[in-house]
């Protein structure tokens, strides 16, 4: 198959490329570097230094012999995107790095967003930045398919965030609704907590606006936030580990949580610590994009699943870490500290996730193993962990 990863420097972007690539896909890659910028703007720290998208692919060409084709461009700028569909030539272009793309995609990863909650509602400058940058992109994306290909298969990443913690049991994607007698599926009700889920609604309100009316073929993967850093690509060199963010901004909490426990900071559970939501290893976010485009959604379908393989309370979470922290040695404090968020603490929380399951996913669950390997490599960069970026207090 032929992919395009939109995003493709970014947390998952980069593993994602690295997977398709290793199984024989012909890979592109697109990215303008937005995260890497932002962490340096606002000076969120890494737990290691990661080479730029273009080092990481001569690396990976170097180690593996494969290749994997690589633009920064911006993905707001709609002629990006049309040059890798139509292979057109823009002269002036400094993404158009190479010069031998052939073919449109069979499939785009879409992973071009701002992704931090906590940023899309730090100021307005943020919020609009996020408005524009995740709805331009995902609507320069369903033209860029119309115009030029539109059997491509669209994988768009979602979030469970869409569907917020309502006080019914969480379908994937749809719900029949009777009304006074008659029946109807619509897409599963929506209320989210941050700018960025916010968008998130409103990339699936045009993506299926454009199933329906140009017929396109869309997959949209509702995930939780991930954990974890190898995956069996990076495994080849460490040079290959994804970016690593800790920081209140970028981090999400598992991740979080284990550099906490490092570094001897108390684990900074929000409010009561009951907020529960899905979690999945990034292992797993990789095999769930790989089976979604083995076995793509139809002509005009938006197909809708559940990316997450378990549920933990913020409690269970600052829990586990402490017990596997302190078994290796470390002596890990939990201090629930006032809520920045505006989130409910304590609610009903029980979500459907058996679509990737049915289609070939194998899940990875978070056990005292798991942990503790992400634990020893976190441990080899302590001395990188800076204490004052882990939490600012960035309120809501
Ligand atoms: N939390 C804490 N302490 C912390 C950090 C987080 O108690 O130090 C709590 C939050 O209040 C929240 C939960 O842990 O209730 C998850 O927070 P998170 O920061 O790990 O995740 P979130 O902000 O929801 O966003 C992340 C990703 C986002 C993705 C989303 C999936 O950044 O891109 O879409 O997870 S979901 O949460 O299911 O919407």
């Amino acid at each position: 198959m032929n992919i395009l990863i939109l995003g493709g420097d970014g947390y998952l972007g980069w593993p994602t490329a690295m997977r398709f690539s290793q199984q024989g896909h012909s890979v592109t890659v697109v990215d303008n570097y937005f995260r890497r910028h932002s962490c340096d703007d606002l000076d969120t720290g890494m737990l290691y230094p990661v080479p730029n998208l273009v080092e990481r692919a001569k690396l990976w060409h170097e180690l593996t012999g494969l290749e994997i084709k690589v633009k920064i461009g911006d993905l707001c700028d709609k002629q990006v995107l049309d040059g890798v569909f139509s292979e057109a030539r823009f002269s002036g272009y400094e993404w158009a790095i190479e010069p031998n793309f052939s073919g449109v995609p069979d499939t785009v990863v879409h992973y071009a967003e701002q992704p931090s909650a906590p940023l899309s509602v730090s100021n307005y400058y943020y919020a609009d930045k996020t408005l524009i940058n995740n709805l331009q992109v995902t609507n320069n994306l369903i033209w860029a398919v119309k115009e030029y290909s539109p059997q491509t298969h669209i994988i768009k990443l979602g979030t469970m965030g869409e569907y917020g913690t309502p006080n019914i049991d969480i379908e994937e994607g749809w719900l029949d609704v009777e009304h006074k007698g008659r029946t109807q599926k619509f897409l599963y009700p929506r209320q989210a907590s941050s700018v960025y889920h916010t968008t998130k609604i409103m990339d699936t309100d045009l993506l299926w606006f454009a199933v329906r009316t140009w017929d396109l073929k869309v997959t949209d993967l509702m995930q939780g936030p991930v954990y974890g850093i190898e995956t069996e690509e990076s495994a080849i060199d460490p040079r290959l580990n994804t970016l690593f963010n800790y920081d209140e901004i970028f981090g999400t909490i598992v991740n979080r949580f284990i550099t906490q426990a490092v570094v001897g900071y108390p684990l900074t559970v929000y409010g009561k610590g009951g907020q529960t939501r899905g979690y999945l290893n990034i292992k797993d976010t990789l095999q769930c994009v790989e089976m979604s485009a083995k076995s793509p959604a139809q002509q005009g379908e938006l197909r809708i699943f559940n990316q997450i393989m378990e549920t933990f309370s913020v409690n269970e979470l600052a829990e586990l870490t402490q017990k596997v922290g302190n078994q290796m040695g470390l002596d890990v404090e939990i201090k629930p500290i006032e809520n920045p968020r505006k989130e409910l603490e304590e609610h009903y929380y029980n979500p459907t996730y058996q679509g990737l399951v049915d289609i070939g996913v194998e899940p990875h669950y978070l056990t005292d193993d798991v942990m503790r390997s992400m634990f020893e490599v976190v441990m080899k960069h302590r001395e990188n962990i800076r204490k004052d970026v882990i939490f600012k207090g960035i309120k809501w």
